[in-house]
């Protein structure tokens, strides 16, 4: 446990609680960092620290640290063709070049910028396993311990995610450029067990397995992999982002990629499903009612010119999900909200969209409780909820900070996803640390200096990622 994890009693004007908003909320939370009592409807006690508004955090269910490292590097057009796999061959530039030590400086800093932006969870889908050399490092955890140490001194919570990756595409080897992802089903089922070994007693780790994709993993390598690890962890999947993977499934196992993991993969409420753009209205549907949750990132989908997640037929048929900040180009939890909901409103020239059919209310307010609900389910972890017994962890807000003086309930949601750019946060507790406070992160001059350092090497021997 941290020494600054201590107890803490907070009294909140208004906070987002599991049944909706409730006015004059007392939260108390532990020295193991877990609320042990939320009350609505309470006096404020002398000893409590006052807040206008208390928000849950939002996990980021899907996210690639060292991508962080290019955000904004890539907006050059280098050839008329540029695509995601363009974009994706820059990407594997960058791969190529990040050591453990540059990894825990890139994913430090990018995890004191997803806690100010307000994300306490940060599921990691992490493939660069070998040195840059192609060669496997001496210890086989070396980089996700990097990445679990960068998100300990940032004090955010860890999904880890060690990926599956044996093929450049379907039943192809890998490429000379992909050696650092090699990765066979035991070599990862000892990285998952070495991690959660060691984080066995951290409310702020936890562990699950990803497969990178149905391109990079065959139906053989999936059984083998879910095999050997236990039954309740997390799985996640990047699936049908494009329409190439779409087409080039359909050549290869003869049905699309979703069809294909419905039918043939036990898909349930452990698993998430990353994108999933390219679905039919059956595939839809059905991965609705599977219980799993699509992994839907908006600015990174936007940004990589991936096309439009099916999202109302999606949660007319009761699809859950989340929001990942993936590439991190960007983090801004507001903006990948009202970013899924006027892809909608552009697209059906109506308004109002992210409701089921029929229903009525705050889409904001439905926007951010779903996601908060599927990106906790994605991530397997204790937290997500302002309640006793959950993971102390929420944001705080002051009302003056949003679009109008005087908002209450659901229309503060509705003010923070479409009026505001970002979420004006002023605070953040994560595992009962204050992490955040006046906007300021606790660590954040050295973890930016180590970063700059890190940048600086990374980038000096090349003008550009081309
Ligand atoms: C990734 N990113 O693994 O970083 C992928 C690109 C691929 C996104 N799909 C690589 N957004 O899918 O082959
Ligand atoms: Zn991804």
């Amino acid at each position: 446990m941290s020494p600054s994890v201590q107890t803490q009693n907070i009294f909140a004007g208004q906070a987002l609680l599991p049944d909706g908003w409730r006015d004059n909320v007392r939260l108390c939370s532990d020295a193991h960092g877990f609320f042990t009592s939320v009350e609505a409807d309470r006096q404020p006690r002398p000893e409590d620290r006052r807040v206008d508004i208390a928000l849950p955090p939002m996990p980021s269910l899907h996210s690639h640290a060292f991508q962080r490292a290019m955000a904004g590097l890539t907006e050059t057009r280098l050839n008329p063709t540029d695509s995601f796999w363009s974009w994706r061959g820059q990407m594997y530039r960058l791969a190529a070049a990040i050591d453990p030590d540059t990894l825990r400086a890139i994913a430090a800093q990018l995890y004191v910028e997803m806690l100010k932006a307000g994300y306490t969870q940060v599921a990691e889908f992490h493939y660069l396993h070998c040195a840059p050399d192609g060669r496997p490092y001496a210890q086989p955890a070396e980089m996700p311990l990097a990445v679990i140490d960068a998100a300990q001194q940032a004090g955010i919570g860890m999904t880890m995610l060690p990926a599956l990756y044996r093929h450049a595409g379907f039943g192809r080897p890998l490429a000379p450029e992909q050696g650092r992802f090699a990765s066979s089903p035991e070599f990862l089922a000892r990285v998952i067990t070495d991690i959660t070994a060691r984080h066995a007693s951290n409310p702020l780790v936890n562990a699950g397995v990803a497969l990178h994709s149905l391109r990079a993993a065959s139906g053989d390598d999936i059984r083998e992999m879910l095999r050997l690890v236990p039954e309740d962890m997390p799985v996640h999947i990047h699936i049908a982002e494009q329409m190439k993977e779409v087409e080039d499934c359909v050549a290869f196992l003869g049905r699309r990629p979703v069809a294909w993991l419905l039918d043939e993969m036990p898909v349930d409420d452990r698993w998430c499903l990353v994108h999933a753009t390219h679905m039919d209205h059956d595939e839809t549907v059905r991965l609705a009612r599977s219980g799993a949750v699509a992994g839907i990132c908006p600015i990174t989908e936007a940004n990589l010119g991936d096309g439009f997640f099916p999202f109302s037929d999606y949660v007319d048929a009761g699809g859950r999900f989340g929001i990942g900040s993936d590439s991190n180009v960007l983090l801004n939890v507001a903006e990948e909200l009202r970013t899924l909901e006027y892809g909608q409103r552009l697209i059906s020239q109506k308004r109002c969209r992210a409701l089921p059919s029929g229903q009525t209310g705050s889409v904001g307010n439905y926007l951010y409780s779903q996601a908060l609900r599927g990106g906790t389910q994605a991530c397997g972890h204790n937290g997500g909820m302002l309640a006793a017994g959950q993971r102390a962890d929420l944001c705080t807000l002051s009302g003056s900070n949003l679009s109008l003086p005087g908002l209450r309930g659901d229309t503060i949601l509705d003010s923070l996803v479409f009026a505001r750019a970002t979420l004006p946060i002023s605070d953040v507790l994560c595992g009962g640390q204050w992490v955040v406070r006046d906007g300021h992160h606790m660590h954040e001059e050295r973890i930016a200096t180590e970063f700059h350092k890190a940048i600086t090497t990374l980038h000096s021997d090349r003008s550009s990622l081309s």
